[in-house]
């Protein structure tokens, strides 16, 4: 979805299960003379379709659901590198993987057969895998399902990508924008704000600590003046770029885990705000004071209440209700927060 917006909607990780809510990308086509008419695609991205164990994963599996109430054309993406492993591994540990595979496929086959759209099949990552090794791959895919398309692509490489546009186009019904020609998300900013620090989280930590965190946006200052007038002013003077001042809870399970995303004196922490504080620099194109600390919320992953506060819907919904100008108690401060140049 971020290839194809040309925009980064949705945060990216190496580790399974980054994406937890559904997020919309739109991507505004033009016409091309006696192909299609000109178009605006609005991409739904899921988390991934897997069974699920807490309740976090519960709510997961409902955001596909939720997805799925409102499409016109379903593509089901899948790493092609790792089939292909699985295809051709014979030792036991594989063995049992591909057990847990089969499964996890039965699951998702049986989800897409109840769909009353057309389904394409993506086999992503194809800048990783060789076509000869692709090829029965999609065979034995297709004996499992009818993909009304089979699109091997590779995001890095933008391999298929045009292809796979022409192909949406041609099946979405003729209809009104959906979203302004300049709107490229749904997602509010404080909510890619606290994206982007789950992000680093992601990054910066291992083992168990970056699924068992979750991060929620405290307070929220943009500065009165907008960047872009701050820009146009005429000044012989580097300009100063406004501030926007954030803090935000990360939220863990268990006092270990705490320890972790502090670090020794806060190490850790100061390094997941710098980076973190970089990207929001540039998505929101001011300078950032980014302020983190971390609160044990033990097993929040099994609390239907808590999962269900994380939703960035439901948090906007709290917000408009409450319309709170003042700024919340945010309880002990771990570490300090930074900003640029200070
Ligand atoms: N080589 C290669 N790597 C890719 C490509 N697309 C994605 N990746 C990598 O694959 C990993 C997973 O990417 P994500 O976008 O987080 O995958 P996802 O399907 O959204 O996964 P979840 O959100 O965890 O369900 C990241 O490390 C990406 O950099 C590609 O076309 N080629
Ligand atoms: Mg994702």
């Amino acid at each position: 979805m971020n290839a194809l917006t040309g925009e980064k909607v949705a945060i990216v990780s190496p580790k399974p299960q980054t994406t937890r809510n559904r997020i919309a990308g739109v991507v505004e086509v033009a016409a091309k003379k006696g192909q299609h008419p000109a178009a605006q695609i609005v991409f739904v991205d899921t988390p991934g379709v897997h069974k699920p164990g807490t309740q976090l994963d519960r709510r997961m599996l409902q955001e596909v659901y939720e997805a799925l109430e409102t499409r016109d054309l379903v593509l089901v993406l899948m790493d092609a590198t790792r089939r292909v492993q699985l295809a051709e591994a014979d030792d036991q540990e594989e063995e049992k993987k591909r057990d847990v595979w089969t499964s996890e496929d039965e699951f998702l086959f049986g989800l897409i057969r109840k769909l009353d759209c057309p389904v394409f099949l993506l086999l992503t990552k194809i800048d990783l895998v060789s076509k000869d090794r692709l090829l029965p791959l999609i065979e034995q895919l297709t004996r499992q399902y009818e993909f009304a398309q089979v699109i091997p692509i590779s995001a890095r490489k933008r391999d298929g990508l045009d292809l796979l546009m022409r192909r949406i186009v041609d099946v979405l019904p003729i209809g009104e924008r959906y979203f302004p020609k300049d709107q490229y998300t749904d997602q509010p900013q404080r909510f890619m704000v606290a994206e982007l620090i789950r992000e680093s989280i992601l990054t910066e930590t291992g083992e168990e600590v970056p699924y068992a965190s979750a991060v929620v946006i405290e307070t929220y200052e943009e500065p009165e003046i907008r960047p872009e007038s701050a820009k146009k002013k005429k000044s012989a003077a580097p300009v100063r770029l406004p501030l926007t001042r954030i803090a935000a809870a990360i939220y863990c399970e268990r006092d270990g885990q705490k320890a972790i995303l502090i670090g020794r004196a806060g190490s850790k922490l100061k390094e997941i705000g710098t980076t973190a504080r970089r990207k929001i620099e540039s998505l929101l194109g001011t300078r950032v004071y980014l302020e983190l600390h971390v609160i044990v919320e033990p097993n929040w992953r099994e609390s239907k209440v808590f999962v269900e506060q994380l939703d960035w819907r439901n948090q906007l919904e709290r917000i408009a209700m409450t319309q709170v100008t003042e700024r919340p108690d945010l309880g002990e401060v771990e570490a300090g927060g930074e900003v640029a140049g200070e």
